[in-house]
């Protein structure tokens, strides 16, 4: 047999290590890669993160956790057990004040670039385990561009003892820096997606999302013999409003519009601006009988609600808006049927007055 000396010994078995990690590090990027393509959720990706710490790296558990938004509290986002179970804690624990857990407070606010414990000389007798936690554990940081930390990255090989050592740690580091790569195209990409879905200046819903969720609301109800009903509200003279308190003061009330939309429907509805000044709320499971009430409530909530805009409360001057109420209740029928029979309802307000809705359409199916 050859021999190799111990020191040879040693600096293969570490670039065996750094092999392995290097393959798990490119191997959870094309599954995250994959799974972006795929639409993954966070928890998808933590899953992912942590089986490849726990059964690539080797690791007995690991957990994820992420400061909270504010930066005053860390939360396990998500973790592996010592049975390979994933867990999760509601629980926040804070970085300062006399509750302060240290150990995340000296990693997240990046005091140390590690934390290394190994109590495998002390090994203590099974029975006396429930006082004395026997833990060889390591944390590291998890940061994102320009070395902002947004969580950490706990290991311990609770119940194998295995030793943790500097090498593993510095690995652990570098796959960590990976870990919040990952996450942050995750976050990207979620973002970028909302945005695409979102309308900037009120919050609800766009008009893609709203043509869309419109398309499968209709779907689902011919496949399942649902019913819905659309309704859209128009601001009354809006224009007149812009004039005469200015753009701002205009932007201001239809954000506060779309919260008053909102507020009074139930969340289960679809409340997008779908125009300039005006929205569409989508209540799925209300058939025409059901309809007046939350007409009128809509009607009512805008009417006697107070518009952001001091000048406005100054003249006693309030907003209206008017409704266009189309329902779908069986056969096949298109979204533009749908929606344009509920303009038609629409236009029908604004003729007879405003401040009302129209009268309340059932769209017929085709042929
Ligand atoms: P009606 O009661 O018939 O609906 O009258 P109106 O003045 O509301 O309707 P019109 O269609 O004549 O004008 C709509 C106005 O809505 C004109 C436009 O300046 C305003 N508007 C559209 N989008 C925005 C926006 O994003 N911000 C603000 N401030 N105003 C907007
Ligand atoms: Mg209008
Ligand atoms: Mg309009």
């Amino acid at each position: 047999m050859a021999f190799i000396s111990k020191t040879r010994l040693l600096k293969l078995e570490k670039s065996v290590k750094r092999e392995k990690v290097l393959k798990q590090e490119i191997l959870m990027f094309q599954q995250v890669v994959e799974a972006l393509r795929r639409g993954l959720s966070q928890e998808n990706l933590f899953k992912l993160i942590l089986s490849s710490v726990t059964k690539g790296l080797g690791f007995k558990r690991c957990g994820i956790f992420l400061l909270e938004p504010g930066d005053r509290y860390i939360k396990l986002a998500l973790g592996i057990d010592k049975k390979g179970r994933f867990e999760k804690n509601k629980d926040r624990l804070p970085l300062y004040g006399s509750q302060a857990h240290n150990f995340f407070k000296t990693i997240i606010l990046g005091r140390k670039k590690y934390f290394l414990t190994n109590n495998i000389e002390k090994r203590v007798p099974k029975q006396h385990q429930y006082r004395v936690p026997v833990l060889n554990n390591a944390m590291v940081p998890i940061q994102v561009g320009k070395g902002r930390i947004i969580g950490a990255l706990a290991v311990d090989n609770l119940s194998t003892y295995r030793f943790i050592s500097r090498a593993d740690v510095s690995m652990l580091t570098n796959y960590a820096t990976q870990v919040g790569l990952a996450i942050q195209s995750l976050n990207t990409h979620t973002e970028m997606e909302k945005m695409a879905t979102i309308d900037a200046l009120t919050g609800a819903h766009n008009r893609r999302a709203f043509d869309e969720t419109l398309s499968s609301e209709i779907k689902r109800c011919q496949r399942y013999r649902r019913s819905f009903t659309l309704i859209l509200a128009d601001a009354d003279f809006f224009k007149s409003v812009n004039d005469t308190y200015g753009h701002d003061a205009g932007d201001a009330i239809l954000k506060w519009l779309a919260k008053l939309l909102k507020d009074n429907v139930r969340t289960m509805d679809f409340v997008a601006r779908v125009g300039g000044e005006e929205f569409a709320v989508l209540l799925p499971e209300t058939p025409p009988d059901n309809i007046s009430v939350v007409v009128r409530r809509l009607l009512k909530a805008v009417r006697e609600g107070v518009p952001p805009v001091p000048a406005m409360v100054r003249d006693k001057r309030g907003i209206t808006v008017s409704l266009g109420v189309a329902s779908y209740r069986k056969g096949s029928v298109t979204a533009q049927q749908i929606y344009k029979l509920a303009d038609e309802s629409l236009y029908q307000a604004k003729h007879d007055g405003r401040n009302r809705a129209g009268r309340f359409l059932t769209v017929a199916p085709k042929g």
